[in-house]
């Protein structure tokens, strides 16, 4: 099966939790597209009725609206039932790694928010520890000064061999976050150890809005691999 068949794999079973009337957080990336293209359909055959979703970016929001899922907000629906969505890497605790789609700021407000969050993921987001896969672990960090945070967060993590770089859209300009903010991507050479303690000293830090270590959110995670779809809890 390739990655894609995979991740509907994932999304179609995330989908089995979902009951009418729930308020859902949609997440964001393509494992999450799919889990959003399969409400809208059950929503048009008539198999799911009175949903609400809360996206987690503006592409999610004209992703279900594009296909007459009801959207909403936190500040009208501050208690969501269920948030699906991806993961870049998920350790055997739940603990994960998200942001790589650059939307982890509403993302984790939103499974901050949810009773249950489900993430949907292929097998190649396993890792043993956070930051092992060796790619982008993103922090969002206000534009004023970004490169004053960018050097203290790479000080933060120099035992980790941690390299940090500004991300850059398609024209090699600064990303900026649907919520007007830049990230910075640190890349790790060893696994980061204590993620609470890691993710305390990055919020620490003036000018840091939100970072992507989602730690203790997971309620469940479901990974679709060579073996079939497997759902891993706590
Ligand atoms: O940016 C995000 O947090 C996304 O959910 C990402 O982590 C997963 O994206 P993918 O499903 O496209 O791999």
């Amino acid at each position: 099966l390739s990655q894609d068949e995979l991740k509907n794999l994932a999304a179609d079973k995330a989908v089995d939790s979902v009951k009418s009337g729930m308020i859902l957080g949609l997440g964001t990336g393509s494992t999450a597209a799919f889990v959003v293209d399969k409400l809208g359909l059950l929503l048009s055959i008539g198999q799911l009725s009175n949903i609400i979703g809360i996206p987690t970016s503006k592409r999610t929001q004209e992703q279900a609206a594009s296909l007459n899922i009801p959207l909403s907000t936190l500040d009208l629906h501050p208690h969501i039932d269920l948030a699906i969505d991806g993961a870049d890497e998920v350790d055997p605790n739940l603990d994960l790694v998200k942001g790589r789609g650059g939307a982890l700021l509403r993302e984790k407000m939103v499974e901050a928010a949810s009773s249950s969050f489900i993430v949907v993921a292929d097998d190649s987001k396993l890792v043993s520890g956070l930051g092992g896969s060796g790619l982008a672990m993103p922090v969002e960090v206000v534009q004023f000064c970004w490169k004053y945070n960018l050097v203290r967060l790479q000080g933060l993590f120099k035992e980790l061999g941690c390299e940090a770089k500004l991300r850059l859209d398609a024209n090699e300009k600064p990303y900026v976050t649907d919520n007007g903010n830049y990230i910075v991507d640190l890349y790790f050479q060893n696994p980061i150890k204590d993620g609470f303690g890691a993710g305390k000293e990055i919020s620490a830090l003036e000018g840091v809005v939100e970072h992507g270590l989602f730690l203790g959110m997971a309620t469940s995670v479901i990974i679709a691999g060579k073996n079939g779809v497997e759902i891993m809890t706590k």
